[in-house]
């Protein structure tokens, strides 16, 4: 657990609903079944302001590349991903982002105007490597997220509807760290994860 993250009884509160926090979250568990895995879990975005920000990202921290996580993200946006001068995480992630960024003040940064979903590698938001829509990301209520990542397929689902589906997915790194990380500019949210559930997929 990092930054401003904190369990409150079975919910993981990463961030409250204030400005300029960032926090994360990782299980220590490193080896994944090879022949791929299914995330499954539920997400709350609520209370804050009125134009919410920024998102929550689930992340796979690339273990044969980079140590374990002592990266504490960046509070001010970009969901925790990139920490300024020290560069972005290691791994990949998948964003779930519910603020346009003003793009002129983040020169190159692919930021659609709806809440989105994007992949995205070693924290590099200005190329996602995919993005879909996501327009039922604000409903100040549990929704269900599953990612399943195997080789040559990767999918996202909220609330059982496929928001993001590639095929040419080469998943990065064989070792890693999951979890999560939110953050909060000068708008904000309270963004909250609970009941993660993995499964080995055949
Ligand atoms: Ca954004």
């Amino acid at each position: 657990m990092a930054g401003n993250a904190e369990q409150i009884g079975e919910v993981l509160v990463l961030t409250p609903p204030m400005r300029s926090m960032v926090g994360a979250a990782f299980a220590t568990h490193e080896e994944w079944p090879p022949s791929g895995w299914e995330l499954s879990t539920e997400f709350r975005i609520r209370d804050g302001t009125d134009r919410r920000a920024d998102g929550i990202a689930m992340v796979w921290l690339d273990l044969d590349r980079a140590g374990p996580p002592e990266w504490s993200g960046w509070a001010g946006g970009c969901m925790g991903l990139w920490n300024g001068d020290a560069g972005g995480m290691t791994g990949w992630a998948i964003e779930l982002d519910t603020f346009h960024n003003d793009v002129e003040e983040l020169p190159g940064i692919v930021d659609p105007d709806y809440p989105h979903v994007s992949v995205i590698l070693d924290g590099d938001l200005t190329q996602p490597l995919a993005v879909g829509g996501a327009p039922m990301l604000d409903e100040s209520q549990w929704q269900r997220l599953v990612v399943q990542s195997r080789t040559g397929h990767l999918e996202v689902r909220i609330d059982g509807a496929s928001v993001l589906d590639l095929e040419d997915w080469n998943p990065p790194g064989d070792r890693g760290y999951i979890g999560f990380s939110a953050s909060t500019g000068q708008l904000y949210n309270r963004h909250e994860v609970r009941t993660v559930r993995m499964t080995a997929l055949p």
